[in-house]
């Protein structure tokens, strides 16, 4: 249904949630020329699946590849496993670029992670960014009714509201913001910093991880925006502009942690962390468990490790670190050798300490299954979770949810948004 500006909802109308984000949580393959469609990982999905699964709705996202037309048919059905529907964006090659890899992941994710050095200000990013944002708005435009709430997320989806005006469409929209908002001195390098500042006040409501990005974010407004007025402090705050007016909250990302504990104890982990515990014998088990990214600190972590096992010899033969690394953007040189690194880094630890019947670090580069996770969790004497920055860190929550005998110990970075909330 295309919406335009002068349209009502009638009253037989129901109000839905419509989530949108750049990927679809769900990641598709072929196999024999069929689509096959499995649940998506990552802190995103984790987040805001059972969100949509309790009270149905829409997902609105990029699937993943450009051939959009031939997956409706496997969205349609893997809607019925997952609870809400599925609406692919269909975007170019092209455009998947210079949106995705080139604006969001060269110039946003560096910058609101604190790492101005590697940010890549190309002027045909910003064109991209706009007209995929475009793209998406015109999705929801036909997708979604003026009734319902367009809940937009992340970074790569900024600009939306103002498409969505652009192409004389109203809707109710939130955005919220899964990784940090910097401090103004880094936010001023950024040459769009008017255009993104004015773009996130087109939203009725935004959110933020932490009190520090909302406060980061109203500071940014402050220094930017002429004209602007702004009310409230600590956690909440209105930001009021001659012809609309914004509300900005603080709300962290939490996980569905009842499912988490209970999850932990189902018989099928149970064994599997039996069987972990007698390949281990009294040794203590230390475990990261990171997406592959520069922001999250592994070559650190790792030569933090070297170090503690040099200094204190009685750790050697006693205690053995376990680090998922999940694959992640792996077609990014800059990703690619941040994994080689990690690789070099492992090999030599390992290679300087390694005896017979022990290994200091298990390193596993690929995704687990939940089963798998949740023993990891449960083995885990110890979590070390060091991000160099961290919107929230769903990974420690998680963790402490599956601690269910009490005794496990949290190591975590004060630069994860979670450090905030776990004092
Ligand atoms: C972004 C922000 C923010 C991990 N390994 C496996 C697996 N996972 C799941 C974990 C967890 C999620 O992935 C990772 O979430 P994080 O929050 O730790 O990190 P990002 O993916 O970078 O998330 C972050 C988050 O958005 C939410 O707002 O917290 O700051 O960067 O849920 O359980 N899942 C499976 N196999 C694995 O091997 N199935």
């Amino acid at each position: 249904m295309i919406a335009g500006p002068t349209e009502t909802a009638t009253n037989a109308e129901v109000s839905r949630l419509v989530v949108v984000s750049n990927r679809l949580p769900v990641v598709l393959s072929r196999n024999n020329g069929e689509w096959v469609v499995k649940p998506g990982a990552g802190g995103l999905v984790t987040a805001l699946a059972p969100v949509l699964r309790d009270r149905g709705g829409t997902w609105i996202g990029w699937p993943g590849t450009s051939e959009t037309e031939s997956v409706s048919d496997a969205l349609t059905e893997a809607a019925t496993d997952t609870g809400y529907t599925l609406e692919p964006v269909p975007l170019s090659d092209d455009l998947i670029n210079g949106y995705y890899h080139g604006f969001s992941n060269e110039v946003i994710w560096p910058l609101f992670h604190d790492f101005p050095e590697r940010a890549n200000y190309q002027p045909s990013y910003w064109k991209a960014y706009q007209d995929a944002n475009r793209t998406f708005a015109t999705c929801i435009s036909e997708s979604t009714s003026p009734r319902d709430y367009v809940w937009v997320h992340d970074y790569h989806l900024m600009d939306v509201a103002a498409q969505l005006r652009t192409i004389d469409v109203r809707r109710r929209t939130g955005f919220f913001l899964h990784i940090p908002f910097p401090s103004v001195d880094l936010f001023m390098r950024l040459p769009w910093r008017f255009q993104v500042l004015s773009a996130l006040l087109e939203f009725d409501m935004l959110g933020f991880q932490t009190a520090r990005d909302t406060r980061n974010f109203i500071h940014c407004v402050r220094t930017v925006i002429d004209g602007v007025r702004v009310s409230g402090r600590n956690a909440s705050f209105t930001v009021d502009l001659p012809d609309r007016r914004t509300s900005v909250g603080t709300f962290p990302i939490g996980i569905d942690a009842r499912y988490f504990e209970q999850t932990a104890r189902d018989s099928e982990v149970e064994q599997e962390v039996r069987m972990s515990h007698d390949r281990l014998p009294n040794i203590k088990v230390i475990l990261g468990v990171d997406r592959l990214d520069y922001s999250k600190g592994l070559p650190e972590r790792i030569v933090a490790y070297q170090d503690a096992l040099r200094r204190y010899p009685e750790l050697q033969g006693n205690v053995t670190f376990i680090q998922v690394v999940v694959p992640s953007r792996e077609d990014v040189p800059e990703y690619q050798a941040q994994r080689d690194a990690i690789e070099r880094l492992v090999s030599q630890v390992n290679g300087e300490f390694t005896q017979p019947g022990w290994v200091p670090i298990h390193y596993l580069y690929r995704s687990l299954s939940r089963t798998e996770l949740f023993a990891y969790y449960r083995l885990a004497e110890i979590c070390l979770i060091t991000p160099l920055k961290d919107g929230m860190n769903l990974v420690s929550k998680e963790y402490c949810a599956c601690n269910i005998d009490g005794d496990g110990v949290l190591i975590l970075s004060e630069f994860a948004g979670s450090a905030a909330q776990m004092h």
